[in-house]
């Protein structure tokens, strides 16, 4: 917008102001120029990179597209040189290893489909009850992929685990400025969770996506993928690996990502990690923009069992009376472990209808709330779905 602009004054000026008027514009606005990564996403921020796709492009495949998946990414894609990059895995181990790509190459290939998610997915909705900062996510920081690479427990079994080994360090390459100091991305998961034989469900080292080499926005050349655990925990651009006897002591594991009250040292040192994603959900179509004719109206949207493994998404529905009354909407598409669920069905609408209201339970007890409490990062949001609507 801004250089149409500025080169629309500059013409004034060499036109001396005249017949310039009757020209017909170009409707360019910023948020319509093509992403230089290829991105269809609506951007929270542009450096870095934060991005969400419209929710209607979102639920129209069961597999996210790259350019329909979430970016969120605290500094800039990092530059990597692939003929320089090596992964090195060290702490609690009997042989430390420094592995490059083609070692990694030579390991067994792995594939798993799984849903990522931002912890602060639903965040803007907190902001009714009192503001919350960070990327001001609606819905759509989710999407479901098929990552393919090496089994994190076959390298950990490489460098030969130790005994007393009970959590497994990630840091990326990334380079993100804090107050006075600059840090990479990190976090961990238990020991129980990486050392998990075959696909799921521990942990894979991706350099595919959806049968693709990893984007630069996604991790190139190597993540990890973490099914069943927030977003948070699969670090992108993954450049060292340490087994410890404690935490990663890393900024986004130790204190971000917990749910906390106020952001005061008490609260930090009072609450644990975050590591399993509770169910979640979302109406997707209709968009609350639309004028809708009052009669049937079809619904669709998603919805995430709880991270955990053998959970299946149990019942799905769908209110238009602020939750006194619930009909059930249908699946569609597949069911997989530690995937979302599409889902659609179709409702009775009125010009007294101002909302339409999901819910979902799973089979390990997870429901989506009435309300969830306030926290200070706006994490976890997963209260039942409100889509305020118009109905003529
Ligand atoms: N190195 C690194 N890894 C990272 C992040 C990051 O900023 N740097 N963001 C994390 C967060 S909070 C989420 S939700 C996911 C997002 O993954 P995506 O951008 O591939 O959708 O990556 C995680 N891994
Ligand atoms: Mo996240």
């Amino acid at each position: 917008m801004k250089s149409i602009e500025l080169s629309r004054r500059e013409l004034m000026i060499a036109t001396g102001g005249f017949a310039i008027m009757s020209l017909e514009w170009p409707s360019l606005s910023l948020s319509q120029e093509p992403d230089p990564l290829g991105k269809d996403l609506i951007f929270r921020t542009t450096d870095p990179r934060n991005a969400e796709p419209e929710l209607a492009k979102l639920v129209q495949s069961w597999i996210t597209p790259v350019k329909h998946f979430y970016v969120r990414s605290h500094a800039p894609n990092p530059d990597i040189d692939v003929n320089q990059y090596a992964l090195t895995v060290e702490g609690c181990v009997r042989s430390p290893l420094t592995l490059t790509l083609s070692d990694l190459g030579r390991l067994p290939r792995h594939s798993v489909t799984a849903t990522l998610t931002c912890a602060g997915n639903r965040r803007a909705e907190f902001n009714q009850e009192g503001k919350v900062g960070g990327v001001q996510w609606e819905s759509g920081a989710i999407g479901n992929a098929r990552w393919s690479g090496i089994a994190l427990a076959d390298v950990l079994k490489q460098a030969g685990v130790l005994e007393h080994a009970k959590h497994v360090w990630f840091e990326g390459l990334d380079k993100i400025q804090r107050k006075d100091e600059v840090i990479p991305f990190g976090g961990s998961i238990p020991i129980e969770k990486a050392m998990v034989p075959g696909d799921l469900p521990g942990a894979l080292l991706a350099d595919q996506m959806n049968g693709q080499p990893l984007t630069p926005d996604h991790g190139f050349p190597l993540r990890t993928v973490v099914p069943g655990y927030i977003g948070a925990r699969s670090v992108k651009w993954l450049g060292k690996i340490v087994v410890s006897d404690k935490p990663s002591p890393n900024h986004y594991l130790a204190t971000a990502y917990k749910i906390v009250k106020q952001t005061g040292a008490i609260d930090w040192a009072e609450s644990g990690p975050i590591y399993r994603y509770p169910i979640n959900g979302a109406i997707a179509t209709p968009d609350s923009n639309a004028t809708i004719p009052a009669g049937q109206l079809d619904v669709s949207g998603y919805v995430l069992p709880t991270g955990r493994l053998g959970t299946k998404v149990q019942r799905i529905q769908i209110s238009t009376d602020q939750g006194a009354t619930w009909k059930a909407a249908q699946t569609f598409g597949q069911t997989s472990e530690f995937c979302w669920q599409l889902w659609r069905g179709r409702v009775n609408v009125t010009p007294q209808t101002k909302a339409l209201y999901l819910r979902a339970s799973d089979t390990s007890g997870g429901f989506m709330p009435a309300r969830v409490p306030w926290n200070a990062k706006g994490y976890l949001q997963n209260s039942w779905y409100r889509l305020p609507i118009r109905v003529s």
